[in-house]
């Protein structure tokens, strides 16, 4: 096979092949190497091809038209350099800086939370890095850049076949000039659970260590222990710590009285206390109304010292609205994104907020042209991931009751679609009656999901509120919802519903106190060893890290990384949908080095369900045999 691969190779034929032809040519031993990478590349399309992406249906492969998105020309002029400001003077230096500004500063959320809350999180790196350099020359004056964190890390290792820590680092080097932001769950890390303080502490170093700058911590009960650890994690690694205040109900009306602007407040005052640097109202099933965040953002600049960033979504439609009424209330910092990855579920537009700031004197700086242009980009690439999307195409005013989160909407919907729940509209109603029984709670990952998936057991065994209580004790609840009247993710503010949380707990004593404080430190070594047998040879920190996290979805990744290779580097069409026959395509993996793949023949599966696939890799015939399991 060998010389038969030396003999077709066009450098060969052409009799230009020299002494070192061999050792210079590394593809000719892809034909005689079954690991090899090229052959990794056609095993995944064909995998594809055949059975479709990750459980979905296999399709026809869209033909896309190719990209037109020119590279940017202008350079906008910066203003400060933030990253720089941060190494060489530290957070307090970033916080007086903001604080300094007379305009209203702009985090942009497209590579986290925009896609997170549109398509199910499947923004895949490959489509980031394309466009990271010119973004940050089109927008050198953003706060920063929220592009890590929330369910990016989960979604990248268990749908996308890709490490997030490598997309932070070489995000990192491809914007070294913006500050880089990250979500992170507090004592829930990016996970769904609590996990001991040693990990908690080790993430946010490896993390500050790889490239984020600002972390945005929350507890999805607005519970202030939970809170503690992480933001003296981070102040530890001298990065910015922004504490948070998940906001839900309403301020201006009697509905959630608890929820009053009194209990945000002095949540505020408790954060800047606990060392936050700043602080951050995230409004996340955007409820706060334009009305509501005059009066809360006042109240909280004048309640402390350090900025306040303010993040919603545009679920409900008033997004802009509340950001005008929040910059005049002296707001530092709002969240937005390009427009083509803005509004319903995602954040609101930043080019719409700075059309609709006029000559206000807080109008954003920002070169509406250059962030215009880099918007095209985005525009050109969503069609790929619209087969992720949650199909919302206007304000949804219902989520004033329902309270959910734009960031659960798209995953919720993903969920409840594959257990054939089609009808939404039900789910959300069931997810509102769940808020209702547990007595209110704030609504966030995870306490989010903890709803969502007490309403999907409901509504698939057919159950009132009222069963619930009734026959409660005969019912085997989910685990997560379990877990949280246990107290495992922490204590809502207002305590639990004590006869439900009896019930669901049958006789078991719920926690009281902080679950980190109970949970033994993780073993590093004996983690890695335990790797070490999965056939990692040297784990890293983040890849024990990964481990602890998601144990299973991080083996099954490294199994697949090992059978698919450098799938990161197929373009985003071929990598969910394959490639159609006589297609052709490049693919330049990590050393540079380009296979041209073109799909010639896919057959039919034989009695045993077999089927071959035959390709031509960089003008060799190449064949690939798999099972057909559709
Ligand atoms: C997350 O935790 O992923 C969120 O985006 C919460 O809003
Ligand atoms: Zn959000």
């Amino acid at each position: 096979e060998f010389l038969k691969s030396v003999i077709r190779n066009p450098v060969f034929q052409s009799g230009q092949a020299e002494t070192s032809f061999i050792d210079r040519t590394p593809s000719l031993f892809d034909y005689t190497m079954p690991g090899s990478r090229s052959n990794q590349l056609i095993s995944y399309i064909s995998d594809v091809n055949v059975n479709g992406f990750q459980g979905k249906e296999p399709r026809k492969p869209h033909v896309y038209p190719a990209l037109e998105y020119k590279a940017l020309t202008a350079e906008p002029k910066r203003n400060t350099n933030l990253v720089q400001l941060l190494n060489d003077k530290g957070p307090k230096a970033v916080t007086d800086w903001v604080q300094a500004q007379p305009e209203l500063l702009l985090t942009d959320t497209t590579f986290r939370d925009a896609h997170q809350s549109l398509f199910a999180t499947r923004l895949r790196s490959h489509d980031m890095l394309k466009i990271a350099p010119d973004f940050e020359k089109a927008m050198p004056n953003l706060f920063s850049s929220e592009m890590w964190g929330g369910a990016t890390f989960d979604v990248a290792y268990r749908f996308l076949n890709e490490d997030p820590w490598e997309r932070l680092a070489k995000m990192r080097e491809a914007m070294p000039n913006t500050l880089l932001q990250m979500l992170f769950r507090g004592s829930n890390a990016v996970g769904y659970k609590n996990y001991p303080d040693n990990v908690i502490k080790q993430f946010i170093r490896e993390a500050a260590k790889t490239g984020i700058d600002v972390f945005r911590i929350f507890d999805s009960l607005n519970w202030v222990p939970q809170l503690v650890p992480s933001i003296e994690a981070v102040k530890e690694t001298g990065k910015i710590a922004e504490a948070t205040i998940c906001y839900t109900g309403d301020i201006l009306s009697d509905t959630h009285p608890q929820y009053s602007l009194k209990y945000y407040v002095d949540l505020a005052k408790s954060l800047e206390k606990a060392g936050a640097d700043m602080i951050a109202i995230k409004d996340m099933s955007a409820l706060l109304t334009p009305g509501a965040a005059s009066v809360l953002i006042a109240a909280i600049k004048d309640a402390v010292t350090i900025p306040v960033h303010l993040h919603t979504h545009d679920t409900t439609g008033t997004g802009v609205a509340t950001y005008i009424a929040a910059a005049k209330a002296g707001v530092d910092i709002v969240d937005v994104a390009q427009s083509a990855f803005a509004a319903t579920t995602s954040q609101p537009s930043m080019e719409s907020l700075y059309h609709a700031m006029g000559d206000n004197e807080r109008r954003p700086h920002l070169d509406i042209e250059s962030a215009e242009h880099v918007n095209e980009y985005f525009s050109e690439i969503r069609p790929y991931y619209e087969q992720f999307g949650n199909k919302v195409s206007g304000p949804l005013t219902q989520i004033y009751d329902v309270e959910m989160p734009g960031g659960q909407y798209s995953n919720l919907q993903q969920q409840a679609q594959s257990m054939g729940l089609t009808d939404f509209g039900v789910v959300m109603k069931k997810y509102s009656e769940v808020n209702d029984l547990f007595g209110d709670i704030i609504k966030v990952t995870p306490s989010s999901k903890v709803v969502g998936d007490m309403a999907l057991f409901m509504l698939q065994n057919n159950l009132t509120a009222k069963d619930v209580m009734d026959r409660g004790d005969k019912l085997d609840f989910p685990e997560s919802v379990v877990s949280f009247f246990k107290g495992n993710i922490g204590q809502p503010p207002f305590g639990f519903p004590k006869k439900l949380q009896a019930i669901v707990l049958k006789g078991e004593k719920p926690l009281t106190e902080r679950p980190g404080s109970l949970l033994p430190d993780a073993d590093f070594d004996a983690l890695g060893e335990e790797l070490k047998a999965a056939g990692i040879k040297q784990p890293q920190m983040r890849e024990i890290l990964s481990y602890v996290l998601y144990p299973d979805v991080f083996k099954k990744y490294i199994k697949l990384h090992k059978d698919y290779g450098p799938v990161t580097h197929l373009e985003t069409p071929v990598f969910f949908e394959g490639m159609r026959v006589g297609q052709q395509v490049d693919v330049t993996v990590a050393n540079g080095q380009t296979y041209i793949i073109r799909l010639d023949v896919v057959g039919e599966p034989d009695a045993t369900g077999l089927r071959d696939l035959y390709y031509t890799v960089n003008g060799q015939r190449r064949e690939v045999v798999l099972r057909d399991a559709t």
